[in-house]
């Protein structure tokens, strides 16, 4: 019997055969990732029940020298979920328990494979927000949240999801399992190990459960989407939002992904054009805030407002679904930039110069959560494994003292320009704690680093 043909049976073992995938049919879905653009063959997919059992298949991995790359919901745009050369897939698709909410101190205790979605439900069903959302709601899960550091559409409000994190359970590359679930709102005692992992992707240790923060809920909504000249104009009002006490969200868009929403869904534009930008804006108070949110927009002279939830849905429609709309025009080479708010408008006039002057041929459709400085760069036309346009652009972001990844982390398609982004001293630190927790590098290697 071969060593892999060993843990194979070990693991199976483990987990049960219904939950060791090693059918190639079975295993397809977890071997590509939401873009098309990354994946390989995996060894097989475990799937286990609990922690302990994902201790089990850890123990197993480390003894036999086994690379695991840890899976949510595969929503993931930067490659780091999937495998790359036959690793073992460990998927917390299974980790679904939530505990009652904890209304005393405003917590919630979620397991790694819980879906937005149904954290929101379960939170709302007992009077509480959760302060993180995004698009792909319905199919990332908490793990996979945390590990990205996810950002999403109310981070100019709540923060992203290092800042809703109160408490971890994970299990490390030796299989041992830390865990600091209390719900201890203030704890001062030594390194910040939650802090450490969120945003690891799964390089460090797989979470398995988390202790998140709520929120109160506000359900007096309004949206507007309002055309503007350009970005310029765009970043000048959010400057003015910002100060208003109901902004919940600010997303920027153009007139070409806008052409391109409404092509793919049969939804009509709203507003009569032409327009350089698009920017929406969500309020949320306890109040209806749509009288608010009107005057402050009163000086605008393109704008439309809805209340109601469908009103408000068809307009966040606009814009959510920009990514899947671009994804059926084929696949995109998606650079989740930042660059500092005040350097946005002219980002966007120097990266559409940029793309074009290293391939005429390609399309490139930006948005964005502008009050982050955060935009999404989506380049159409360019083969999969074409990155000099990734380079060029990546390039003129770090030229910007930006960053080359705002929410989405580095994955394996960032990590050629992860370097150039954090400098040396940086990666060595990192590296270092790396090497600490992972000495055999077991855990997602190829994910930030090369493989070693
Ligand atoms: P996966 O894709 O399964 O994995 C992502 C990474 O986390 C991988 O490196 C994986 O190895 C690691 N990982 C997964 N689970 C665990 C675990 N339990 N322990 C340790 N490591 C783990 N992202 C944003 O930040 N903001 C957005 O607004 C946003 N909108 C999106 C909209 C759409 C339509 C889509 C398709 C994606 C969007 N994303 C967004 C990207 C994606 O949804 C997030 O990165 C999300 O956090 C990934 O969660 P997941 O469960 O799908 O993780
Ligand atoms: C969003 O904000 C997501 O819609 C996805 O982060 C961005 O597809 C993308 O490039
Ligand atoms: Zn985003």
């Amino acid at each position: 019997m071969t060593e892999s043909h060993a843990s194979l049976a070990a693991l199976r073992r483990i987990v049960g055969d219904s939950h060791l995938l090693t059918d190639p049919s079975l295993r397809a879905g977890y071997e590509v990732d939401w873009t098309r653009r990354f994946g390989g063959p995996a060894l097989a997919v475990a799937r286990p029940a609990d922690v302990e059992e994902l201790a089990g298949v850890v123990k197993v991995c480390a003894e036999a020298g086994v690379a695991i790359v840890p899976q949510g919901g595969n929503t993931g745009l930067v490659g780091g979920g999937v495998p790359r050369n036959g690793e073992l897939v460990v998927s917390l698709a299974r980790l679904r328990d939530v505990e009652p909410v904890d209304g005393l101190a405003g917590e919630a205790l979620a397991g790694a494979g819980v879906t937005l979605a149904a954290l929101q439900q379960h939170v709302r069903a007992a009077g509480w927000e959760f302060g993180v959302d995004l698009g792909a709601r319905d199919s990332a899960t908490i793990g996979g949240m945390v590990a990205t550091n996810a950002g999403g559409l109310h981070l100019l409000r709540y923060g992203g999801m290092r800042a809703q994190v109160i408490g971890l359970e994970a299990v490390l590359a030796d299989g041992s399992v830390v865990r600091r679930l209390s719900g201890l709102a203030k704890d001062n005692t030594g390194y910040d190990l939650a802090g450490l992992l969120t945003g690891s992707e799964g390089t460090l240790g797989i979470v398995t459960r988390a202790r998140l923060r709520l929120v109160p809920p506000l359900p007096g909504r309004s949206v507007a989407l309002v055309g503007l000249p350009n970005t310029a104009a765009a970043v000048s009002l959010v400057a003015r939002l910002r100060r208003a006490p109901w902004l919940l969200a600010a997303e920027l868009f153009f007139p070409d992904g806008l052409e391109l929403v409404a092509r793919h869904s049969g939804a009509r534009p709203p507003l009569a054009g032409p327009h350089g930008a698009y920017l929406l804006v969500e309020a949320a108070a306890e109040r209806d805030p749509t009288d608010e949110m009107a005057a402050a927009l009163q000086e605008e002279s393109s704008v439309v407002l809805a209340s109601d939830p469908a009103g408000r849905r068809r307009l966040w429609e606009l814009r959510e679904r920009h990514t899947e709309a671009i994804g059926a025009q084929g696949i995109a080479h998606k650079l989740d930039i930042g660059v500092p708010v005040a350097r946005l408008a002219e980002f966007v006039e120097r990266v559409q110069e940029t793309v074009s002057r290293t391939d005429p041929t390609a399309r490139t459709i930006l948005y964005g959560h502008i009050a982050d400085g955060n935009l999404h760069v989506n380049v159409l036309g360019p083969a999969a494994d074409d990155e000099r346009v990734d380079d060029e652009v990546l390039e003129l972001v770090i030229q910007m003292a930006g960053t080359v990844s705002a929410e989405h982390g580095v994955g394996v398609a960032k990590r050629r320009w992860f370097a150039a982004d954090r400098g040396a001293a940086d990666l060595a630190a990192m590296r270092a704690v790396k090497d600490a927790l992972d000495p055999r590098g077991i855990l997602n290697p190829g994910v930030l680093f090369e493989p070693s």
